[in-house]
């Protein structure tokens, strides 16, 4: 049972970021695909650069040390970590949970199982938890005894569980859907098999569950 997610963590599955399911996953995506290409196109340019120099092609063999300082030392990095950190911080900026909460959910993780409240006291079973679908959550985050780490990849970012420490992050689920998670930091031996669900249910569903938790 437990290894079912990790035969199902591809590109595409259960636990894939690239497969996201919600604005704040998408961004995420977004960033690593920006990562990917970037690579891939430094990659390819150095590849050329080597297999000029590897030819001697009389070109190169024109260029001056000044040229490689100035083009590998300013030309080529700065476009590269402009786009790259700008990227970055315009994407990191959006997963962080501003202006006031929408709806706070408490997640208790404790060696190997994770508990979830809910803003009415009630407390979930299972491992699993419910959410209202299109509508951004913020989980608060807290540990019973070591660092865990709180990872809902279709659906957002990933946050440390710390002990005495209580850390937030805002998740959403663009539609109704099981979203697996897992603790995605070393915790001991039962670790990997330390999954959750988020399960998003229409909004009025949800608030009906709440209702009846009262
Ligand atoms: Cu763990």
């Amino acid at each position: 049972m437990s290894a079912t997610p990790i035969v199902l963590a591809g590109c595409s599955g259960e636990l894939s970021a690239l497969d996201p399911a919600g604005p704040r996953a998408e961004n995420l995506a977004l960033l690593w695909w920006v990562m990917f290409w970037g690579a891939a196109v430094l990659f390819l340019l150095v590849i050329t650069l080597f297999t000029l120099a590897y030819l001697r092609t009389s070109w190169l063999a024109k260029l001056e040390p000044k040229h490689w300082i100035v083009g590998g030392g300013l030309i080529l990095p700065i476009p590269v970590l402009v786009v790259l950190t700008g990227t970055a911080l315009v994407l990191g900026e959006q997963l962080l949970p501003h202006g006031n909460s929408v709806l706070r959910i408490g997640a208790h993780a404790e060696r190997w199982t994770w508990q979830f409240t809910y803003p009415n006291g009630t407390v979930s079973e299972g491992a699993l938890v419910q959410i209202p679908a299109g509508e951004p959550v913020d989980f608060v985050l807290s540990a019973e005894d070591v660092i865990h780490a709180f990872w809902v990849p279709r659906l957002g970012g990933k946050i440390d569980a710390v002990p005495g420490h209580l850390n937030t992050i805002r998740l959403e689920a663009d539609r109704p859907g099981i979203y697996w998670g897992q603790c995605a930091e070393y915790c001991g031996e039962g670790h990997d098999t330390m999954f959750f669900r988020v399960e998003a249910v229409e909004p009025t569903a949800f608030a009906a569950l709440m209702g009846e938790g009262q």
